[in-house]
């Protein structure tokens, strides 16, 4: 079998595919001609547990639709190469957030055949009073599932903003959402629906509520006809850090565009942070009669370092400063950019900001660790047939997020070093995502010839239309697959890369969530500007 990037590659990029079983290719274009062949060295890949080998066509510069064949007649997807490749991508998983909104009626106008009705209109009562109503409108539900999470929302935001900091140009595209053409570029327009409800769950000292979500999951039904009354769960000081972070970083980025709403942001932030200073130990505990995702995470030093950063950035606070200081000796991760894990964020911000903010010393080690892991993952995707910078063990729940942010690890390698080799580790991971993987499937819906398309998501489920609203990136293989459906398939006899179904009940191998989305989003509009292809 031969792997490709089922969403094509561009003209000058380094153009990698891989090869199993058989050792000879054949590169065609779509009319049968042979452009290119050879015989490539196969070895052993722990992930899929095969024999494989790279084939590199990098010469190959032709745009035009092409197609591989191995000595057993075995045919791969088809691919193109031309520049703009990643357009489509970039605009239908931009887009996906629009399509998780809740609150608002998605119209034809821009959802096109999946227009649906508003959702969730009711307030939440508060968990440890419940006569207490909390007003809750809006912001984008969490994944398959209709919750809103405060810590998750942090994340996928985290990746925008960032993302849309460092690179604001491929970034600022018309996603035809009831926003566009408004005071601010699309993307920020839909970031913002997702702050308007964070700011929320944001009570009147501070505390921010873990998450907004009925006690259990409901039906495959549509969001309109979820019925079942929304908790506010009770504050943790994970979701007053993140708050605090994101609020910060909002009102940096949208100051240009909107100062009020900035202002507001920044407000919103400040006071979260005077309660983290307040409040200095670790409040977490989910309430065990609430079924819905937990989000749990047992250390809150990283979430608190991601707040002091963008505090300090831009007050110069002496606290932050000094939390700063303190949290540099426990040997946080600083390069994770995950739902519990956020050092990395901390990092962007310290990066961006530069040494003039955060002085050399401080720059300089954070540096050291960025490079030694985007070192890690570089090796890692150089010795591996598929570029990948996963081992068996690392494909856990959302593996594709892990690749996705490791992609964003090593863009920003390139950033601080202008060294292409991260460059092109980081599009080996887009590689990967959309199709050069032993499933042979492209892990972005819409977006290829073997795009999956069954995800575990109650909308796309219910609304009786065959395909799957574009765009949406899929959990993927998962070492320790855990429902049901994904047991029935004897999953966990498979190779790691290999343990995922294309199945809408698999949810810990084929849901959806923002926060999966999000890197991409970063990745392409990174690679989009810093390829060099246009
Ligand atoms: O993405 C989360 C993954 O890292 C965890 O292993 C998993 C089990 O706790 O939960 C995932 O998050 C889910 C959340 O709890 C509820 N909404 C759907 C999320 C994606 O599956
Ligand atoms: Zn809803």
């Amino acid at each position: 079998m031969i792997y490709v990037n089922q969403a094509g590659y561009s003209e000058k990029s380094k153009k990698h595919a891989t090869i199993t079983s058989s050792s000879h290719y054949k590169l065609l274009s779509a009319d049968g001609r042979t452009v290119k062949e050879g015989d490539i060295a196969l070895s052993y890949d722990e992930n899929c547990e095969q024999e494989a080998g790279i084939i590199d066509f990098s010469d190959v510069t032709e745009a035009g639709t092409y197609y591989f064949t191995d000595a057993e007649g075995n045919k791969s997807c088809s691919f193109a190469i031309g520049n703009n490749h990643y357009d489509e991508a970039l605009r239908a998983s931009m887009k996906m957030f629009y399509f998780q909104r809740c609150g608002m009626e998605l119209e034809e106008k821009y959802a096109g055949r999946f227009k649906r009705k508003a959702c969730h209109l009711t307030d939440a009562f508060d968990l440890l009073n419940p006569e207490r109503k909390i007003k809750m409108r809006g912001g984008w539900h969490d994944a398959g599932d209709f919750g809103r999470y405060v810590t998750a929302a942090a994340v996928a935001l985290g990746h925008l903003l960032y993302g849309f900091e460092l690179e604001k140009k491929e970034l600022d595209i018309d996603i035809n959402i009831p926003e566009s053409g408004g005071i601010y570029p699309d993307i920020l327009a839909e970031c913002k629906y997702e702050l308007d409800w964070m700011l929320q769950m944001q009570e009147e000292d501070g505390g921010v509520h873990h998450k907004a979500t009925s006690m259990n999951f409901c039906d495959f039904i549509m969001p309109s006809d979820d019925e079942l009354p929304i908790t506010a769960t009770p504050v943790s000081s994970l979701a007053t850090a993140d708050f605090a972070a994101v609020m910060m970083l909002a009102a940096r980025v949208y100051k240009e565009y909107d100062e009020e709403y900035a202002g507001v942001m920044k407000a919103a932030a400040l006071k979260s942070w005077k309660w983290l200073v307040e409040n200095p130990s670790f409040v977490f505990e989910n309430p065990k009669e609430v079924l819905t995702g937990t989000y749990a995470d047992r250390c809150d030093a990283d979430e608190r370092f991601w707040a002091a950063a963008e505090v300090y950035r831009s007050e110069k606070d002496k606290d932050a400063g000094f939390y700063i200081f303190e949290m540099m000796e426990l040997k946080l991760n600083m390069t994770a950019l995950g739902w519990s894990d956020v050092g990395g964020f901390a990092s962007l911000c310290i990066f961006m900001a530069g040494v003039e903010v955060f002085g050399r010393d401080l720059y300089n080690r954070i540096k050291l660790k960025w490079m030694d892991e985007a070192d890690r993952l570089k090796a890692l995707s150089q010795s591996s047939a598929f570029g990948l910078t996963l081992r068996p063990r690392e494909f856990t729940w959302g593996s594709n997020m892990v690749v996705l942010t490791n992609a964003m690890i090593l863009c920003y390698a390139y950033e601080l070093s202008n060294d292409r080799s991260y460059l092109d580790a980081a599009e080996y991971q887009l590689d990967y995502l959309f199709g050069r993987n032993a499933m042979d499937v492209s892990y972005v819906t819409g977006i290829g010839e073997k795009a999956f398309r069954d995800p575990h998501n109650r909308p796309g489920i219910a609304d009786g239309i065959d395909d799957p609203i574009p765009g949406f990136v899929s959990g993927g293989p998962n070492y320790r697959p855990s429902d049901e459906a994904a047991n029935l398939k004897n999953m966990a006899d498979r190779p790691a890369m290999c343990r995922y179904a294309d199945d809408k009940l698999s949810y810990s191998t084929n849901e959806i969530t923002i926060y999966w989305n999000s890197p991409l989003v970063f990745v392409l509009g990174y690679i989009k500007s810093r390829g060099g292809y246009r």
